[in-house]
This record gives structure tokens, sequence and C-alpha cells, in this order.
């Protein structure tokens, strides 16, 4: 044929068989030579998913033949961030790729940037989803991610004028390479109501029946050494061909066309984590539309396997990321009762004990209810079944504890009140076989205040499964130099099994190890400065502490405290400019909910702070503040490796556990934080005295919440009053008087919810021991060191090890 038409054999240069040379010419009719730099990037990943492609399959008929016990792991969030160059890592083929791309005169690092990020979450619970994914492809265990095929990801955050403005991210605006649409294996999706546009919103209508079709888009998800490669399935919402046949056919083919296109919105948007109620409706659609296409995809594999009802707890174990994918318990309900027809005792039996769930969070705000209405409206045929749940579920409470009115109604499944909600949590609960949370503590105080009374009743139900995250993005990509150390030292073992990184603890004694510590840290200082001077125009010293605070804006996280420590340094530096102090550039990154006005307000004061500090010659040198904007797993994986300090700073009880912290630790950076999340296991891994802790303990805030005043401090802690009297007297306020009145508002005449006062002192105290070792560089390398070797309890290589042996019983399948 090629001879027919005249072009005779396509030749590619080089080796004929070359895949992205191919890709190049056949995806993109381009010469090679005159490709863009996007067009490259696409080239390479296509190319690099043909490599893939085979394990890809065979991974599939592998746990096909073998019909092992398969996870799958619902979530509303997978906050990946970009694939090409973690698939590049995790199929060794780096060096040779970079080799083979820079002979074609392709700068394999500058590519990284064609990519953007998937940003399918809004923080810590989705990046943990992520890192889970990778765990348990590297683990071999047989797993599959079922989560939502947002258009725009979280919101991509500019700062204008020192605020905060969100703009549409439209990741998938250009095709995305790595992923493999199925239409195949559609799912067909009934909801009760329509989704319609009012004034260009999407609502849904009521009585108005609606199919939806939810069509897999798959993407590999590599094992470190590409042995086993698993997948991530996200859902895309599509009308299906019988959509609005009748107004069709009357003649109103816009209309018609409208409504198919209004309804393919239910997936096209994340949902920040605060969302309006206007929107609300379409996030519970989400949930909805998330668990059925799931749940019909994994029962449809566990009959194609040959497996009788009976044996899904054996075959199948789902775990729930968070509430929001908990209107799977009804729905395995329906499943089991109208479409496999067994008897509500057998369907209920098989459903606990085919469902687990993960708590992320303590905070009474987050935890999720839904309005019976939105049931009614959705889905009725599930609220029939929670309604049918709490009823044997109360009987049962009541026949335990006769007389105890009081424990039925705080179990109850339904909160009453003026308006009838579902509490989403109490169903995940009553409806699986586990519940844990995140770390020991936040476990603890689940089992001990938020489910108190579901943990009476079911105590074998409620364990802990400490986080973790994956080395391979957070240290060996991430952080080339620190990696390609610790693998001299220790061989490259730590890279699955990040424990051999304690082999390295003795070397903190050795000063010539130390000395090539603190050269990899301050190359990484060097490579993070030059990145940010070129992409932003930001100069930073590389010789100065970075002392980094990145992660959701939220009041509980108290970026607000790091701002108070700011100040009273810059307090004491005006006072004494002689003053003996390493200088220090104080990094803040994260974006704030839409609607949170108190965030956004701290995101304002920091940008303002750090223009007046940068505007004083009193600071010039010696201290910095920079809030970088649009934060995402990307300028994680550039910041962290450059940090020498991390603020976890949290008010101790509620943070349930933090990664980043995890994140820093294993790039060799110290810790200043509370007692409060994974932050006291990570302490207690490393020994106390390599820390910094401060603070009240969570049962010290617990117990001091009746008393508590901040005006005391004020009174009090001079270097406190004057940090405020410095947002007080307007220096900040860059012509905009009283901008920050609510920041004081909340500190003072709200009683400060979140305690920064009570904390000022103590954490003042800490940052001063923290200059204190900075000043003796040797120190600081060994207790870094310590870290580093200590950091191997973090990897969620060892999260999902306990997951698999402690929560679903699910073993390595090994793809030959
Ligand atoms: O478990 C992952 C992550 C924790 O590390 C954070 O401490 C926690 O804040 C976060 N939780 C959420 C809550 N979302 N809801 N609901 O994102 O989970």
């Amino acid at each position: 044929l090629f001879e027919r038409y005249g072009c005779g054999p396509v030749q590619f240069s080089g080796n004929p068989n070359a895949s992205y040379e191919r890709h190049l010419v056949l995806d993109h009719v381009v010469k090679p030579g005159n490709a863009s730099a996007r067009e490259v990037f696409e080239a390479l990943a296509r190319s690099l998913r043909d490599l893939i492609a085979q394990r890809w399959l065979k991974t599939g008929e592998t746990c096909d033949r073998e019909n092992p016990k398969q996870v799958y792991y619902l979530s509303m969030e997978f906050l990946i961030g970009r694939s090409t160059s973690n698939n590049l890592l995790n199929l060794l083929v780096e060096p040779f790729v970079r080799e083979e791309m820079a002979r074609r005169g392709v700068d394999l690092d500058r590519l990284d940037d064609e990519e953007p990020d998937a940003g399918l979450g809004n923080g810590g619970l989705g990046r943990l989803a992520a890192c889970f994914i990778d765990s348990m492809a590297t683990l071999a265990i047989p797993a599959i991610g079922y989560g939502l095929r947002y258009e725009y990801g979280i919101f991509r955050q500019e700062i204008q004028g020192g605020r905060q403005v969100e703009r549409p991210d439209n990741w998938l605006r250009r095709p995305d390479p790595w992923e493999v649409d199925r239409p195949a294996e559609a799912v067909d999706v009934r909801l009760q109501c329509a989704v319609q546009s009012r004034r260009g919103t999407p609502v849904l209508v009521a009585d108005r029946p609606t199919l939806l079709r939810g069509v897999p888009y798959d993407r590999p998800v590599v094992g470190h050494g590409g042995r086993t490669v698993n997948t991530l399935r996200l859902w895309g919402a599509a009308a299906t061909d019988a959509f609005d046949f009748a107004e069709f056919s009357a003649g109103d083919f816009f209309g018609a066309v409208h409504e198919k296109v209004v309804a393919e919105n239910l997936t096209r948007v994340l949902y920040p984590d605060d969302s309006t109620t206007a929107g609300r409706g379409l996030r519970f659609a989400q949930e909805y539309f998330l668990v059925c296409c799931s749940l019909a995809d994994i029962v449809r594999r566990f009959r194609a396997r040959g497996n009788d009802w009976g044996a899904l707890p054996d075959k199948v174990a789902v775990q729930l990321n968070d509430t929001h994918p908990a209107l799977a318990v009804a729905e395995l309900m329906r499943i089991l009762l109208d479409g496999a027809g067994l008897g509500w005792d057998e369907s209920w039996d098989l459903t606990v004990r085919t469902l687990a769930y993960t708590n992320h969070t303590l905070l009474p705000e987050a935890l999720e209810t839904w309005p019976v209405r939105r049931f009614e409206l959705v889905a009725p045929r599930l609220l029939e079944i929670v309604y049918e749940i709490n009823r044997r579920f109360l009987d049962e409470v009541r026949a335990k504890s006769p007389g105890d009115d009081g424990l039925a109604a705080r179990v109850s499944l339904i909160e009453e009140g003026p308006e009838k909600k579902v509490r989403m949590a109490h169903l995940a609960v009553v409806g699986s076989y586990s519940t844990n949370g995140v770390a020991a503590l936040h476990s603890r105080l689940l089992r001990e205040t938020v489910l108190k009374d579901l943990a009476g009743l079911f105590p074998g139900r409620f364990n802990n499964k400490t986080n973790g995250v994956t080395p391979r993005r957070w240290l060996l990509l991430a952080n080339p130099g620190l990696a390609a150390l610790l693998t001299k030292a220790v061989g490259d073992g730590w890279v699955t099994e990040l424990e051999r990184l304690g082999a390295i603890a003795p070397l903190a004694d050795d000063p010539a190890f130390r000395e090539r510590f603190r050269a990899a840290k301050r190359a990484a200082k060097v490579r993070f400065a030059d990145w940010l001077r070129s992409a932003t125009g930001e100069v930073v010293e590389p010789a100065s502490l970075f002392d980094v605070q990145i992660k959701r804006i939220h009041e509980y996280k108290r970026q607000l405290l790091n701002v108070l420590h700011v100040l009273v340094l810059y307090n004491r530096l005006r006072e004494n400019p002689a003053l003996d102090a390493p200088p220090r550039t104080v990094f803040f990154a994260g974006k704030a909910a839409p609607a949170c006005h108190l965030a956004k307000v701290i995101i304002h004061l920091v940008n303002n702070v750090a223009a007046v500090i940068d505007a004083d010659p009193a600071a010039r040198g010696r201290l910095k503040v920079l809030f970088l904007p649009e934060y995402n797993v990307t300028l994680a994986q550039r910041l962290i490796p450059a940090a020498d300090l991390s603020e976890q700073i949290s008010t101790a009880g509620y943070e349930a556990s933090g990664t980043s912290n995890m994140k820093f630790m294993m790039n060799g950076a110290l810790t200043v934080g509370t007692r409060d999340g994974a932050t006291i296991e990570m302490a207690e891994a490393s020994g106390e005295q390599n820390f910094f802790l401060f603070g009240l303990t969570a049962e010290q805030v617990a117990n001091s919440r009746g008393w508590y005043s901040p005006f005391w401090h004020v009174e009090h802690d001079p270097e406190t009053r004057l940090a405020l009297d410095l947002i007080r007297s307007g220096t900040f306020d860059l012509g905009e008087p009283g901008v920050f009145a609510p920041v004081l508002d909340a500190l003072l005449a709200q009683g400060d919810r979140y305690m920064h006062l009570a904390d000022l002192t103590s954490y003042v105290n800490a940052q001063e021991q923290v200059v204190a070792l900075y000043g003796q560089p040797d120190a600081w390398a060994r207790k870094a060191i310590l870290n580093v070797a200590h950091s191997g309890r973090f990897s969620s290589d060892r999260t999902i090890a306990e997951y698999a042996a402690d929560v679903c019983g699910a073993g390595p399948c090994p793809v030959d």
C-alpha cells in the first residue's frame, strides 16, 4: 500500500522500529525535526505506553486466571500530578530514554513541563490515594483505583494584589496520552432526576428519570520495576444514545442536544472541599455516579471470573476513601437484593464483609451528611435501603441497651431535625467490617470522641493505619541528588523497602558522610532557587534557612501561627538590626477553599507581610517571606527536597495525619511541629531529641477549651502583643484600611478557636532552638540524617502491607 500511494515504506531516523518517531509521524503527521515540544511530549508518552501495554494486558490476564482477592479503592479524588516522569522512573528506563532524547536534541527535564498536573483532588486525601495505588502496583497487589474523570481539577490559583483568584484548570484541554477510553465497558446509571441547566448552572430536576452512561478512562499504574501494571479507572459521564429521544422526535433537536451536553456536565468539575449548597446536589449525584459505575464494574469482573455470590467477600475488598463513596453500602445491597435476588440477611452479611472504610477527618463540619431529599431526588431506592438498614440496626441497639433512647438517637444513620439527613460516616461504619483512622492519635480520638458510641457497639471494627507516602515519587524522583547518595550508602533496595534507610543511621556520626549529605541539600536548594528565578523571577538565597509550610490554607493548620512568628522575628530585627540570627526564607504555598473567607484573608496577609518585609532595609538579607502561587504536586516535588525546616504546626487533635510531614522527613528536613497526627509517630521513630516539638497536646487543647482566653496572652506575652499590634497598626494594609480585621477578630474577639496565642510562645522558643542548631551545620546534618534514616516506616508500602494483611486480606499476585 505504501508503494501504491507513492511514498515507499515509511523510514524513521535511526531505528525503523522506533515507536517514538512512529508516533510523531503517524499520530501528529509531523517531521521529527519540525515537531513542537508538546508533540514531542505526546509522542514520547505514547511510546512509553507502548512499552507498558503488554504488561498491562498481562496483569489483567493474570488476575482473570488466578482469580485472587482483588482490592478496589474507591475515591472521589486521585491527586496524581504528572505521569510521564513517574512512569519513566518506575519502568527503570529513565537513563536510556534521557540519552536517546538527548541524541535527538531534546532535554527530558524541559519536556516535563509540557504535561499538566492532573489535579484531581483537593489535598492530602487525594494525594494519599495516588500514593496507595503506586504502592499496590509495586507490591503486586491486584488492585484497581476507581475515581471520576474531572475535566476541571482543583482550580488554578493566581495571586492578584496579594489575593487568591481562582481560575479553571482545564487540564484535559489537549489529549492526555496516558488515558485509554473504553466505551465498550461503559456502564448505565439510572438517576431518578434529570440534569438540566438553570442560568448556566447544571441542576437536578425531580421526577425525570434519566439514564446516564459512565465511560471508563483507564490509566496505567506502573509498579516499580514495571512487572505489575494496575489500572486507575476514571469514569466520565456521557448521555446514552436514547437520551431525550422523545424531545428529538418532537423536533427539538437543539433542546435535546443541549440537555445531553448538560447531563455530561456531571463529571466536569471537581468540587473544591468547601462547596456552597447551590452546587451540592450535583456533588451528591457525582458520588452516586462513582459508586454505581464502580460497583457495576466490580460485580461484572467478579462474575466473569466464575465466582458465586457467596464468594464476594473472599474475592473482593472495597476500600472506601472517606465517606464520599459510602453510598456503596446501599448500592451493593441493591445489587444483591434486586439484581442477584438474594435475601436481606445474606445480602447484608456479604455487603458488610466486603466493604471497609477509612476516615480522614475529626472536624465535625467535614463529616458528611446528606439531606434525605437528595436521596429522594437522585436514588429513592437507595433511601429505602438506608431506612431498612437503620430500622434493623436500631432494633439491635435497643435490644442490647433497652431504654437507652439517647444512644439510639446518637448512633442512628438518620439525623433528625428541621431537615432530615443521612449521616454518611454512620452508614459507612455500620455497613462495613473495618473503620480505620490514618494515624494513631487520630484513630484513638475517633474511637474516643467523634465515633465513640459506634466504637462501643463495634469495638472489633475500629483500627489504625498510619498513612505513608511513596518513596518513588517523593524521594527517588523528586530528589535525585539525595537518592543517589543513599543508594551509594546502602544500595538501591530502599526504593521498595524504605526501612533499609535505617542502615544510614550510623553514618550520622561519619563527618565525610555528613559533608556529602549537606552538599546534597545545598545542591537541592540551588536547584530550586534556579528554577524559581527562571519560572517566576523571584530571587532567594540558597544559603538562607529554607523554612517551608505547604498545605491547604486552613485555620486549623495555623499558617497564622507561622505569620505571627515571622512578625516576632521582624519586630526583633527592627528593634535590633545587629541581631545575631541566620538569614531565613519563609515559604508558604497552598490553596484556600474559594468560599472560605478567612483562609483567603490569610493568603492576602502573607503576601502583604512579604511585600512590607521585602521593602524594609532592616530585614533585607535577613528575613524574606514568599508565597508561592499554584501549589500542586509538581511544586511540592520541587520544593520539599530544598527544605531545611518543615512546619507541621496544626492545633493538636485536628490534623488527622498529614503526609507532607513524611515527605519532608525523608528528604532531610527537620520538623518544627505539634504533637498532632502522624508527626507524633515520626518524632517517636527518629527520637524526640531530633525534632522540635512544641505546644499543647490534644488532651491539653481539649481540656482548656472551657477557660482559654487569648486575651491573657496579649496581656502577659509582650512579643505576642507586639506582633498583633503590628497587624492592627495597618502596617500591612497597603492602602486598604482594616483589611486584616478578620484575622484579629478570629484571634481575639472570636476566642481563637485554634489556640494560636496559647502556642505562640512555645513555638517561638522552638524556633530559637532551630536557629541555635542551624548555627551548627554539622549537628544539624546529624539530626537530619537520623530523620531520613528513621523515615522508613512512613512509606506507603508499609501502610498498604498493613491494609493488605489486617484489613482486606489480599496478597500479591505476581505477573509472570
Ligand atoms: O489521610 C490523608 C489526609 C490526612 O493526611 C490529613 O491530615 C487530612 O486532613 C486529610 N483529610 C481530608 C479530609 N477530607 N475529608 N473529608 O482531606 O486526609
